[in-house]
């Protein structure tokens, strides 16, 4: 089976709680669509567990994409050449990654050993930008967020990131004609039109999977769904 998950944000008991749920195994695939970390306290713990399973595919989000340039930097030794690196650009980028929730992986982060940070920064180095896969006869796209400046015919490999990892795509539209395109970044609450609050949103070709896990306070759930079946699974958030 295929199973396809996105927008865990730290929410590390979810994420092993979905595990045993849809009883993810060998022979099993999970898709995991980025923004693993942030704002809960535990993505560095379910980076950790992801990088231990090979049928684990990571897809870069914006949160990673943000949090690799201050994690290099954070895993230097304090020299004065460190000091010297510490330029405009990576201020900027550390007060960027925490007014986005980052500094709870900040602080999980701060708590590894070098090596262990390393290994965090060599796993999100490996994330693709994209990721397609064919379930059943049915062909889909998956990336983070949307797909801008979207024509049917350009190759995926022509995307940059900032046209894949920080813009939603138009609900209202269909993108591929013969391809479903899955995406999360943005909470399916916020797609106009969606009466199912917190639900996966299927229509016009599109899957949106952020249930809003990291909506605080305010429901939110964890979402994941089987792309053989169009089973949905659902983890609230209780944290
Ligand atoms: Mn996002």
């Amino acid at each position: 089976m295929v199973y396809c998950m996105s927008d865990i944000h730290g929410y590390y008991e979810g994420y092993l709680e979905m595990l045993e749920i849809i009883n993810l195994t060998d022979d099993d695939t999970l898709f995991v669509l980025g923004d693993v970390i942030d704002r809960g306290k535990g993505g560095i713990k379910i980076l950790q567990d992801m990088m231990m399973r090979f049928n684990v595919i990571p897809i870069l989000g914006n949160h990673e994409y943000m949090a690799i340039n201050c994690m290099k930097f954070l895993n230097q030794e304090i020299t004065e050449d460190s000091i010297k690196t510490l330029d405009e650009g990576i201020v900027r980028g550390l007060m960027e990654w925490q007014n986005v929730g980052g500094q709870v992986t900040i602080d999980e982060f701060h708590k590894l050993n070098a090596e262990e940070k390393q290994d965090i920064i060599d796993y999100i180095e490996e994330f693709s930008l994209f990721e397609e896969v064919t379930v059943k006869g049915k062909d889909y796209v998956m990336v983070h967020a949307g797909l801008v400046n979207f024509e049917p015919d350009r190759p995926l490999d022509d995307y940059h990131y900032y046209e894949l990892l920080f813009k939603v795509p138009d609900y209202s539209r269909v993108y591929y004609e013969n391809k479903y395109l899955v995406t999360g970044h943005l909470p399916t609450r916020c797609i106009q039109g969606n009466n199912y609050q917190d639900k996966i949103f299927k229509g016009n070709n599109h899957i949106a999977i952020d249930c809003g896990s990291a909506c605080k306070g305010e429901g939110g759930r964890l979402g994941c769904i089987c792309l053989d079946t169009g089973e949905e699974f659902y983890v609230d958030n209780k944290e």
